[in-house]
């Protein structure tokens, strides 16, 4: 089957030019404060408004602010890493593509590509290795994702009026599922893991990649209330207890709801069978497949492990699960927001 996804388009402007871009951003951010923290290399650079793991990241993240063109029609996906990005690519890319693509049928996309080879990250995987793509070429509507903070999103997707997908988790979640994810890799380059109680002290202090976690949450939540019909705020505990519910506001958020026909033919239930932990983890693209992410190619599988509400609780203790708990709620007191 040829590809369904676009191939990458080739670089804008001369090679040179760039180079020089990424060399001038790499230089400033180099210049940054750099601390030990949650992740792979147990180092996380300062930007004004939040953590990156490692600098190339960071600079991905301000060449696209330099250079990427948002249009109104594009939709991003913005998440705190382990929030449900994964998912949320799936359910976007599938809804958004049901009809060239329908969800039942026997040779959708999904079977052959990951999440994240669908819907790229602007600073992990566009805007990286010197690389400036011409994106005018790809078709309406263009999916994107990012991690970074809501006061850091390329000042052309707040100019656009763009339509944005946010997705929050339990902060308990998120921190377990990211700390998982640091020392499977921490294990694949012979690092010593890091401890839970010192992956807790890290997340708690906001040292974490796009941390801190609650001002990521906050920054969307107060865009979301200020123009609800611009950002769609999701949780993943809520998409998790009815995930049809939440395909249905999505479709409807991009323009796109379902018709009576279409939900007499199942087509809900075939995007969120399509995209369920039991189904993704199946598919030979998630058992064999990788992403080109920044720093390398990584497995599809490591984007999933048990995909569980509450997993937190066979890693913290009552006492640490209360103070995040303290935290989250002094945090988001009076502005209408729980997790
Ligand atoms: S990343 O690296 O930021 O893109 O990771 P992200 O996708 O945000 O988070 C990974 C966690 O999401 C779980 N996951 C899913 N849950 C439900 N349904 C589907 N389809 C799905 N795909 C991935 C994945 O298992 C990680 O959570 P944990 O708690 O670690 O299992």
């Amino acid at each position: 089957m040829s590809s369904p996804i676009p191939v990458f388009p080739p670089q804008e402007g001369d090679a040179g030019t760039n180079e020089e871009l990424y060399g001038q951003f790499t230089e400033l951010a180099s210049s940054w404060p750099c601390f030990r923290g949650l992740s792979r290399a147990n180092q996380l650079y300062r930007h004004e408004n939040g953590w990156y793991s490692t600098l190339p990241p960071l600079v991905g993240a301000m060449v696209a602010d330099a250079r990427f063109a948002a249009r109104p029609s594009d939709i991003v996906v913005a998440t705190m890493p382990k929030s449900g990005t994964t998912w949320m690519k799936a359910l976007l890319y599938s809804t958004v593509h049901r009809r060239e693509h329908p969800a039942a049928g026997p040779d959708h996309p999904f079977n052959c590509l990951g999440p994240h080879e669908c819907i790229r990250h602007l600073e992990y995987q566009i805007y990286t290795r010197n690389r400036v793509p011409d994106l005018d070429g790809l078709p309406d509507p263009r999916l994107f994702a990012t991690h970074v903070p809501f006061a850091s999103l390329p000042r052309s997707v707040a100019a656009s009026g763009c339509r944005i997908v946010y997705v929050c988790r339990d902060p308990k979640d998120t921190l377990i599922s990211t700390w998982s994810f640091v020392n499977k890799f921490r294990a694949e380059d012979g690092l010593e893991p890091i401890s839970v109680e010192t992956a807790v002290g890290y997340f708690c202090d906001g040292v974490s990649a796009s941390g801190p976690y609650w001002d990521h949450v906050l920054g969307y939540w107060r865009a979301h209330l200020a123009n609800p019909a611009r950002v769609l705020f999701f949780r993943y505990e809520e998409m998790s207890r009815d995930p049809a519910a939440h395909v249905r506001r999505l479709a409807e958020f991009v323009g796109r709801p379902f018709s009576v026909e279409e939900e007499e033919d199942g087509a809900v239930d075939a995007i969120v069978k399509l995209c369920s932990f039991e189904h993704m983890t199946g598919l030979e693209a998630t058992k064999s497949g990788k992403t080109e992410l920044v720093l390398g190619a990584v497995e599809n599988s490591s984007f999933f492990r048990r995909g569980l509400v509450g997993d937190w609780e066979n890693h913290l203790s009552p006492e640490t699960a209360r103070k995040i708990d303290a935290i989250t709620e002094a945090k988001f007191r009076g502005l209408g927001l729980s997790v």
